[in-house]
């Protein structure tokens, strides 16, 4: 009788040393095999229960089981053990040099905007921005644009069913602005805008800053010294300006706004075709034709307007030789800014 419990005893303590010790798998394994599998040490006492007088057979098998039971349990912990040092392992190294996630940024386009903005606010004017979608009153009519004028045609604007449009310019937001508000008026008002246009030169989206001042007693002096400090504050202090004579239909009279070449400085070269100077904005004084839509009294008061493409804008701040890298969104391209 001790012959077969005292075999059983080495049994479980071989076992259990073995399951205390073991640090790998293939190893564990092993173990299982030789002490639980189907011809396993285990399995051999109990197949030799059989072969005992039959008075030790209850305590030799309530041994055996006993011992069996207590192998496996140590078993199912060794494995639990193993699986989580596994884990543990695998587990984020934090002495190793940080990865940097690749950072967004904003676009050199609205930084544009935001710079054009910028220089106006610290010049006074409020930032306003309105609908992208238009009716043809606010967006021509309210604007002085003849019945007949091609920009009101379906063929050159984007029309959203047969009454609405996309804004052809950020203007008909100035127009709401002065139904809703009496003069003194400082405004810019920076949004996408939208033609049917698109070629080399012709994006069917782009930006535009307007601006619109409506005051008593404003004259074009007011004009060119506004838009002289903006030269000034968004390209350099040295930068200066001249006023060449133009048209739009919202104002009268009208001036296209010229920098001295920002690669010359004025003496002549490839960028400004030999001329000293490049075309940056168009503006004009209020055609007082609008005052009657929105209710002011031209008799009271004046005003000067003008529009800046935003593309054009970051093409001769940043030394751009195609509009089109503007809108490709390649990343070669934008990460120099
Ligand atoms: C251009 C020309 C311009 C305006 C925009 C304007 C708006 C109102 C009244 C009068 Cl509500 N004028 N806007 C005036 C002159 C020129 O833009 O070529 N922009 C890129």
């Amino acid at each position: 009788m001790s012959n077969v419990l005292d075999a059983i005893e080495l049994t479980r303590k071989e076992a259990l040393l073995a399951l205390e010790k073991v640090g790998d798998v293939e190893t564990l394994e092993k173990i299982r095999i030789e002490f639980l599998g189907a011809k396993g040490r285990m399995t051999e006492h109990m197949r030799s229960l059989g072969s005992l007088p039959k008075d030790e057979r209850p305590a030799a098998g309530q041994a055996a089981n006993q011992a069996r039971e207590e192998i496996s349990a140590a078993h199912r912990r060794a494995a639990e053990s193993l699986k989580q040092a596994s884990r543990r392992s695998q587990a984020l190294d934090v002495t190793l040099p940080g990865r940097k996630p690749p950072r967004g940024s904003s676009h050199i386009l609205n930084r544009t905007m935001d710079e054009i903005c910028q220089v106006f606010a610290k010049l006074g004017f409020s930032i306003v921005e309105g609908p992208e979608i238009e009716t043809d009153y606010y967006n021509f009519e309210a604007l002085n644009f003849p019945a007949d004028h091609p920009a009101r045609d379906m063929q050159d604007s984007l029309f959203v069913g047969d009454k609405l449009l996309l804004r052809t310019h950020t203007s008909p937001v100035q127009i709401r602005t002065m139904e809703k508000r009496k003069p003194p008026l400082w405004i810019v008002v920076p949004g996408r805008t939208f033609r049917r246009d698109d070629d080399i030169t012709h994006s069917p989206v782009f930006s535009q800053v307007e601006g619109l001042v409506v005051d008593k007693g404003i004259t074009m002096a007011d004009l060119k010294g506004v838009l002289s400090a903006f030269a000034s504050s968004f390209f350099s202090p040295e930068t200066t300006i001249r006023l060449r004579p133009s048209f739009f239909p919202f104002t009268e009279p009208s001036a296209e706004v010229d920098i001295a070449c920002v690669l010359c400085g004025g003496k002549g070269c490839r960028l400004c075709k030999g001329s000293g100077w490049l075309e940056l904005l168009g503006s004009g004084m209020v055609d007082p034709a609008l005052y009657d839509f929105v209710g002011y009294d031209p008799n009271e008061v004046s005003g000067f307007a003008f529009g800046i493409g935003v593309d054009r804008a970051a093409m001769l701040k940043y030394g751009l030789s195609d509009i089109r890298h503007l809108y490709q969104g390649d990343l070669r391209f934008l990460r120099q800014f």
